[in-house]
């Protein structure tokens, strides 16, 4: 058995694993339960935190796509090398059924013990027993089948079942992912119930239009929608959960462990914030911050009710897809954990049905898809400090220039969005000549609450090629600095510049 497999051989157990992983897509679709979500997972977590800050910050999103097609390729591979032991077996007991039986049964096994989904798993042993049963046949009668015909045959078969795999799954797939209803339609009704006032959520997304800038040019408003709110996950499959069955625990160094439900949660004393987000990982002028009007449950009263004893007066917090952060209680404690977004339930993808949020600190800290409150006795890396990176603290003050415009009357508008966290934005100065004197721009009208972002805009009378140059002062006065750093490893720095042209 040592040695190595012969081309026909490689190209029979290439169609079994390309099988078998289209069996795996066509039972589950493209959610946690297929078979490359928990390699993707292992994937993204085996990767040096230097490649991984190196392709946020040089490849950006599309570096997904590498994580992703290196997890096919390794589930397609998998069951190949399966297929390849089945179809050794046959050949050297000279016994088709036995090593067919044995792949079969093998890629089913491997792919209940990844995806810990037995039934699912059959959609992966069923073709890759089939596929190895095509390429094990000449052991039986050689004679009558010569090998090329036998290959044409298996392949055409392969692509039959590729287009009939992903055609069933369109046919069946229910687009209803969770999240996103109105909140009044999340299950058992207990939003509706304790939702005093539902039309303040209207309100607030009135006032937001209210106070946003004029803006000619293509700059988002000040609440951000769905679709245009960014994302970032560790994971490429984000868990499926429900409000029937989600619950929060706080344990760790606490007198009593607590838990909560999300009935009892949405029962509580709620509340409505303006808050936005900024992830540590984006570029200076980067597009990863945005902001909602959400709607939850503030976290103090329920970490009063666990009595925290721990030393550090820190917490990690856990998520449903392993996803894990620590920072100081005290931040903690002026967060509140979200079950709305902009007036409808959470979308999956921004944490359904609960996040937390945590006023002025990075992206990072707001976890989505809660789980678990740890109180701890000292301190510990959460999954991006594990990475190198520090982004639980206080954000970074910056002032994006997302827009320049030629306007009617020949002046150009250049506009974006300011934000410095809890300490607020104070003013917007814009340079036209890289630096040298500067301008106030026009903000937007503060939306109420003590971490939200501004627009700014500014107008000039162009003459030829202009080094426009943007930068903010916080609430306390402080002026973001000028000096540029890359967002690896404790957010950007730096005032933005572009050259524009009159
Ligand atoms: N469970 C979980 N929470 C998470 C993350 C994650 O990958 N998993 N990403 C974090 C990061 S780095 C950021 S910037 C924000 C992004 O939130 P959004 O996707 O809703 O914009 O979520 C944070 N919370
Ligand atoms: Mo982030």
């Amino acid at each position: 058995m040592t040695t190595a497999p012969s081309r026909e051989e490689v190209v029979f157990a290439a169609l079994a694993g390309l099988t078998g992983v289209a069996g795996s897509y066509a039972v589950t679709g493209y959610s946690r339960e297929f078979l490359v979500a928990p390699i993707d997972d292992a994937v993204v977590r085996a990767t040096p935190g230097p490649i991984v800050a190196w392709m946020i910050q040089n490849v950006g999103e599309r570096a997904h796509l590498l994580h992703i097609a290196l997890s096919f390729a390794i589930a397609v591979g998998l069951l190949a090398g399966v297929a390849v032991l089945g179809l050794r077996v046959a050949r050297r007991l000279d016994r088709p059924a036995v090593g067919v039986g044995l792949a079969g049964v093998a890629a089913w096994g491997l792919t209940a013990s990844i995806t810990a989904e037995p039934l699912l798993a059959l959609g992966v042993g069923v073709p890759v027993l089939a596929f190895t049963a095509l390429g094990a046949t000449p052991v039986a009668a050689p004679e009558h089948d010569p090998s090329r015909r036998r290959a044409l045959v298996s392949g055409v078969s392969a692509l039959a079942f590729l287009a009939t795999a992903f055609g069933f799954r369109r046919l069946t797939a229910d687009d209803d992912t969770a999240g996103g209803e109105p909140l009044e339609e999340i299950e058992g009704g207990s939003v509706s119930e304790t939702t005093d006032d539902g039309d303040e959520d209207t309100t607030m997304m009135e006032q937001a239009e209210a106070n946003a800038l004029d803006i000619e040019g293509d700059v988002p408003g000040l609440v951000s929608t769905f679709d245009e709110f960014y994302n970032v996950d560790i994971a490429e499959f984000d868990p499926e959960l429900s409000p029937d069955d989600w619950s929060m625990t706080v344990t760790g160094e606490v007198g009593d462990d607590t838990t909560i439900t999300f009935d009892e949660l949405t029962q509580m004393p709620t509340e409505r914030r303006f808050v936005t987000l900024r992830c540590v990982g984006e570029d200076l002028n980067g597009e990863k911050l945005d902001t909602a009007v959400w709607t939850g449950t503030p976290i103090e009263p329920l970490l009063e009710e666990a009595d925290p004893e721990g030393e550090c007066g820190c917490a990690m917090l856990h998520a449903a897809d392993d996803y894990f952060v620590q920072f100081p209680i005290e931040a903690l404690e002026d967060g509140f954990l979200a079950w709305g977004m902009n007036g409808r339930s959470l979308p999956q993808s921004h944490g359904y049905p609960v996040r937390v949020l945590i006023p002025g600190h990075w992206g990072e800290t707001n976890v989505k898809w809660l789980q678990e409150i740890e109180l701890l006795n000292e301190e510990m890396d959460g999954y991006w400090e594990q990475r190198g990176w520090h982004g639980t603290g206080p954000v970074n003050t910056v002032a994006k220039l997302w827009s320049d415009t030629v306007l009617d009357d020949g002046t150009i508008e250049v506009a974006g969005h300011a934000y410095a966290g809890t300490r607020g934005i104070e003013r917007v100065e814009v340079s036209t000549d890289g630096g040298d004197s500067w301008e106030d721009a026009e903000l937007s009208e503060p939306l109420p609450g003590d971490d939200v972002w501004r627009q700014w805009r500014y107008v000039f009378d162009p003459d030829g090629s202009h080094e426009v140059v943007v930068r903010a002062t916080d609430g306390e006065g402080e002026l973001q600095p000028e000096e540029r750093s890359e967002a690896f490893p404790s957010g950007a720095t730096g005032w933005v510049s572009r050259t524009v042209n009159g």
